[in-house]
């Protein structure tokens, strides 16, 4: 290996191993790159986050990082940015697609044009890339929290709430989602094979809007008097779902586990209203987003997947700076 690749493969591990490295040492980037990355919409806490940790990480390596993105969760809105970003030529696009189908034909395009895409949060196809299968396989690498297991961590939390016993049901998206289905997919298993006493109604399906999900919560309590407990399945399934409880009058009778930990789901814990947050780690994300592209643009190999973590939050431990640090940014 060159002196040179030695000197970048160093650096890259160091950052990936938040050694705190502030500049790279001389000599050691020819080129300066320009990585794209692209949110499902610009104006979420979750992915306000993703971009700060992406910026950290672009700082650190001398990267220049563009931010574009549509203003509504919704391929037809986000299939235009991503054309706009690849006539503009980067380096490498971060991408958290909107759909897993609607997006592949899109993105064919970037990777035809010869620039690398990586999938942050969500993905396309399966979301296993590099396989060879030439079915949206193209991508680098898809970089995120494991859904099906965060799925899995709200249906115990909630089954936990309501004493193993009663109604629920999940207030989610829309379906083609990789993200929220998978959590759906998690939360109905985890229901399945633990909580025999517990039956999970038909979903609610809200497009990303909180006063959708609050007019669903309580439709769905008028259905169902009995209704114990909802999972919201991002964060504004989970806001609406907790505004409708509290609009319904029955804060504290009818549970709700969140998924995602903007500060307005942090005051819903204090109040009471929100019995858990699973906080997932947007800056993680972005951060190892930006640090593989880069490796892969000096010519490291990346793993074809990275799993973030996750940070369970409820009124026990929001008090804790290590537990409040995952809290997104506005
Ligand atoms: O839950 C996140 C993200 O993981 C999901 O793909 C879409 O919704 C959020 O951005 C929260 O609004």
């Amino acid at each position: 290996m060159q002196r040179r690749s030695i000197l970048k493969a160093a650096a890259v591990a160091a950052v990936a191993l938040g050694a705190g490295l502030s500049a790279l040492p001389a000599g050691a980037q020819d080129k300066k790159f320009t990585i794209a990355l692209i949110p499902g919409l610009t104006t979420d806490a979750f992915y306000i986050t993703m971009h700060k940790g992406a910026q950290a990480a672009a700082d650190a390596l001398g990267v220049d990082l563009m931010f574009q993105g549509a203003p509504e969760f919704n391929p037809t809105l986000q299939v235009p940015v991503l054309d706009a970003v690849i006539a503009r030529g980067p380096d490498a696009i971060l991408i958290a697609p909107t759909d897993t189908t609607q997006l592949i034909e899109p993105l064919r395009k970037a990777h035809d044009a010869g620039i690398p895409v990586i999938t942050v949060d969500t993905f396309i196809g399966n979301g296993q890339y590099q396989t060879g299968s030439g079915e949206a396989d193209f991508p680098l690498s898809y970089i995120a929290s494991d859904n099906i297991l965060g799925g899995r961590m709200a249906a115990r939390a909630l089954g936990e709430a309501i004493g193993g016993e009663g109604k629920v049901y999940v207030s989610n998206v829309k379906p083609g989602i990789s993200t929220t289905d998978q959590r759906e997919e998690g939360f109905k298993l985890e229901m399945e094979e633990n909580f025999p006493n517990i039956e999970v109604l038909e979903t609610q399906f809200n497009e990303n809007d909180a006063n959708n999900a609050a007019s669903q919560l309580q439709a769905m309590f008028a259905r169902n008097s009995d209704l114990k407990g909802v999972f919201g399945a991002n964060l504004f399934s989970a806001l609406g779902a907790a505004n409708g409880v509290q609009q319904a009058g029955q804060t504290g009778n009818i549970k709700v586990v969140a998924f995602d930990a903007p500060t307005s789901i942090v005051d819903n814990i204090n109040s009471g209203l929100v019995d858990v947050a699973i906080a997932q780690h947007p800056a993680e994300i972005g951060y190892f987003g930006v640090v593989s592209a880069y490796a892969h643009l000096t010519g490291q190999s990346i793993p074809t997947l990275i799993g973030t973590g996750f940070t369970v939050i409820d009124k026990s431990n929001i008090s804790d700076p290590e537990v409040a640090k995952y809290v997104y940014s506005d």
